[in-house]
């Protein structure tokens, strides 16, 4: 049954190319076929369907925006923005998947890895062949990347890498990590790290109330011999991961939207038919307001991310502005899914609607790629000039 229809109360299409609304209707097609069948029971098993990653790759949501030579879909930033948001109008956890195998492994590869390793990684990356992780976060270093643990000591051709990090997506069934450790000097390298290496492993944390269909794990390093030429060259600082998130953070400002859209299709279709009182519920002002607000919030959602999206075409998206698009899009969409569920009554919490699914889901949207608080932060430190962290 195809319940969703696309919802563009402005008109923000207008604003699209056809290149992008192809790509969108790709996507928007392989979702219907492959992910909605099969997402409510992944989500309910607690099951990564990772059969799904090699369909990613052929639909182009890994790098949609990379040089196609490196793996990518040689598209703009809004082609890579309307697919995110198709993914996550299935589920932000697939999205995930694309997310982090895109714009947080191929991404940093591309940007920062010598030519040798761009060549022997990219590829395989872009067809869905090798699936890649992107540990950054550590138990004791979460918003505050900068005091992370992890480390490596220079070894001659090598380095030894030696930590632990957590909440890392994809980790348990990654075929290489990208890490991020402190060198002796205390300076931020990046480096490739396969999981086949001795002394790595990647436990899978379970118990997750949220992204139930994305897989998520730990990554330790036990004595890991890193050869250099896996290092990235001239990377010496935060900079070289923060620069990723802002091309992740810039993809999810478009997902939220997805699952806010899917959300809100779900609302107002219940709403005409759910009679009480001998109306439709659609027809009290109490749920017209909510309905109402909804549309307003993912329309205003639209175009702030359509904004981002030339910006980021012209390379002139700061990382505050991205800071500002996620905040406000994912912290719209859980209001959206909220209301949402309030409006489906008791059918809101079954898995025969999406809703609680997306719910739980955008609460861990809303914290991952930095939190809701730091994005409010990284924006009052823009206007202020002041740094209101530490
Ligand atoms: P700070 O001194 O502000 O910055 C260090 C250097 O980085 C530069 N910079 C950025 N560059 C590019 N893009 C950005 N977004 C950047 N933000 C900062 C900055 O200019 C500076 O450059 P340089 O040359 O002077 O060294 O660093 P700080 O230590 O004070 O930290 C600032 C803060 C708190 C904003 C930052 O650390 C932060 O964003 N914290 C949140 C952490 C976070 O987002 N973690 C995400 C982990 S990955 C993840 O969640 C994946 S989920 C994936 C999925 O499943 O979809
Ligand atoms: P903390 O940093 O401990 O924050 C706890 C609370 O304190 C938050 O509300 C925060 O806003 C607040 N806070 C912290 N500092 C301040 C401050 N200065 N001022 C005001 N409030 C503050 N990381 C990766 O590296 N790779 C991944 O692939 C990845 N995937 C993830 C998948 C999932 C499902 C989840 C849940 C997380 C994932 N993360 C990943 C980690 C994620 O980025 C972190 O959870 C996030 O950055 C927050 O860190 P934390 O959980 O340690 O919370």
């Amino acid at each position: 049954e195809d319940r969703f229809q696309y919802h563009d109360y402005l008109g923000v299409d207008d604003l699209l190319e056809d290149d992008h609304k192809m790509a969108r209707a790709a996507v928007r097609d392989w979702v219907k076929s492959e992910v909605s069948p099969i997402i409510e029971d992944a989500a309910m098993r607690g099951k990564c369907p990772t059969h799904l990653f090699k369909g990613l790759a052929e639909i182009g949501a890994f790098g949609p925006s990379l040089p196609v030579e490196y793996g990518g879909g040689g598209m703009d930033e809004i082609a890579y923005g309307v697919i995110m948001q198709e993914l996550e109008r299935g589920d932000s956890g697939i999205r995930s998947m694309a997310s982090v195998q895109g714009s947080l492994v191929m991404y940093p590869i591309y940007k920062y890895a010598s030519e040798a390793t761009k060549k022997k990684y990219l590829p395989k990356l872009g067809s869905g062949e090798f699936i890649g992780c992107f540990g950054l976060t550590e138990p004791d270093a979460g918003s505050n990347p900068g005091s992370m643990l992890t480390n490596v000591v220079d070894d001659g051709d090598a380095y030894i890498l030696n930590g632990a990090k957590m909440w890392i997506t994809n980790s348990p069934v990654a075929d290489l990590a990208v890490v991020w450790a402190k060198d002796e000097e205390g300076k931020v390298r990046g480096m490739v790290v396969e999981a086949g290496w001795k002394g790595f492993s990647a436990p899978e944390i379970h118990g997750k109330w949220s992204l139930r269909a994305s897989v998520t794990g730990e990554l330790v390093f036990e004595d890991v011999r890193v050869p250099k030429e896996n290092v990235f060259p001239d990377v010496n600082s935060l900079r070289g991961p923060l620069s990723c998130l802002s091309k992740a953070r810039y993809g999810i400002a478009w997902g939220a939207i997805g699952a806010a859209l899917d959300c809100y299709d779900s609302a107002l279709r219940y709403s005409q038919e759910r009679v009480q009182f001998d109306k439709p519920i659609g027809s009290f002002q109490l749920t017209q307001k909510k309905l109402a607000e909804m549309i307003t919030e993912i329309s205003k959602a639209q175009l702030l991310a359509w904004r981002l999206g030339t910006l980021a075409n012209r390379g002139e998206a700061t990382p505050a502005q991205i800071s500002m698009g996620k905040r406000n899009n994912v912290n719209m969409a859980l209001q959206v899914a909220r209301e949402a569920r309030q409006i489906h009554g008791g059918m809101g919490i079954t898995s025969e609607y999406p809703i609680m699914r997306h719910m739980a889901n955008l609460e861990s949207v809303v914290t991952y790629e930095g939190t809701h608080d730091i994005h409010l932060l990284i924006t009052g430190m823009d206007v202020t000039g002041f740094n209101a962290f530490g």
